[in-house]
């Protein structure tokens, strides 16, 4: 995908041309993967841009840093305002947000302590991430040959870079099979995630997703949903799932940032169907929620 060029970037403290926010090639993060990220998106409502659950999110970044040792120097309520300076000074009315702090130029070896922290906040337009179609008619999706890391390996539980490359391997061997996207079993064969969402499936009316427990990222969206769900009066539970509660739902859906709520339509070739009606409704639901047209949900939005 084309990178769509913005205006700025926030870089360790001001706003830079976008093309100026460059690194090093001895940055320690490219070499060692050490660095975390937030995904974020801001939305239009009828009172303008607004962020969803933005301080979550950045309560979730300083979480993540916080477990490699890494401070920030900004305190969450910093990070929020620099989002939305960020948004203004792009004069975006809708956009994803990628906070993301690394270790830079300074040492090499593993060891990312003696390297400075970077801080930076890139913002730019993002369709959703498996494309407006995946929204409507679902996705085909299969079970990956990767293992989701173990959950005392990089821990599947903090949005680390190098976590990723584990999910790009899944990515690529979706990708070749001809998948829209991968779902990593944990090395007991439960089911995890996508390479980049959370994993859900309706049974009877019961919406169940895996436990964090089971070596998953603790998704924003994740929680958004199971929250929509149950103020909808659906039974929502956290429970363990093998492959085959995927090939025999009712309904499968996955939830993200970038991918928001997204249908799928076959695991494995095991026909699941065009989107189901329990997700249809918390996907509609869930975009009246970002949109700011739930009033009940007016709290988790963050105007610009
Ligand atoms: N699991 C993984 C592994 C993951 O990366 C994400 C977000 C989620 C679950 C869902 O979390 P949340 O966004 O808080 O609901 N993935 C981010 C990065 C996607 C990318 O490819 O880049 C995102 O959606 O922003």
């Amino acid at each position: 995908m084309a990178m769509p060029e913005v205006d700025y970037i926030w870089m360790d403290g001001e706003l830079v041309a976008w093309k100026d926010a460059q690194v090093h090639v001895l940055t320690h993060a490219l070499h060692y993967g050490s660095g975390v990220f937030e995904g974020i998106r801001c939305y239009s409502t009828d009172d303008g841009p607004a962020v969803f659950r933005l301080t979550e999110h950045m309560e979730r970044f300083e979480r993540s840093a916080r477990m490699l040792f890494m401070d920030l120097g900004y305190p969450v309520d910093k990070m929020v305002d620099v989002v939305k300076e960020t948004i203004r000074a792009n004069n975006l009315p809708a956009c994803y947000i990628r906070p993301l702090a690394f270790r830079g130029y300074g040492s090499m070896g593993v060891d990312p302590i003696p390297a400075p922290v970077n801080v930076i906040v890139a913002v730019w337009p993002w369709d959703s991430y498996l494309g407006e179609e995946a929204l409507v008619k679902g996705v085909d999706v299969g079970i990956s040959s990767w293992r989701q890391r173990g959950i005392n390996s990089t821990p599947p539980a903090i949005k680390a870079t190098g976590n990723y490359l584990n999910s790009s391997f899944a990515k690529i061997e979706a990708n070749r099979h001809g998948y829209a996207e991968g779902i990593l079993l944990n090395e007991e064969g439960k089911v995890c995630e996508g390479t980049g969402e959370n994993i859900f499936v309706v049974r009877d009316g019961v919406i169940s997703t895996p436990p964090v427990s089971d070596g998953l990222l603790e998704g924003i969206t994740r929680d958004s949903v199971m929250v929509i769900a149950d103020a909808l009066e659906y039974p929502v539970i956290e429970e363990s799932l093998v492959r085959t509660d995927l090939y025999t739902a009712d309904e499968v859906f996955m939830t993200g940032t970038a991918a928001e709520v997204v249908p799928v339509r076959s695991v494995d070739g095991h026909v699941i169907g065009d989107a189901g009606p329990v997700t249809l409704e918390l996907q509609k639901v869930f975009f009246d929620v970002v949109h700011g047209r739930v009033p009940e949900f007016a709290e988790w939005l963050e105007r610009v």
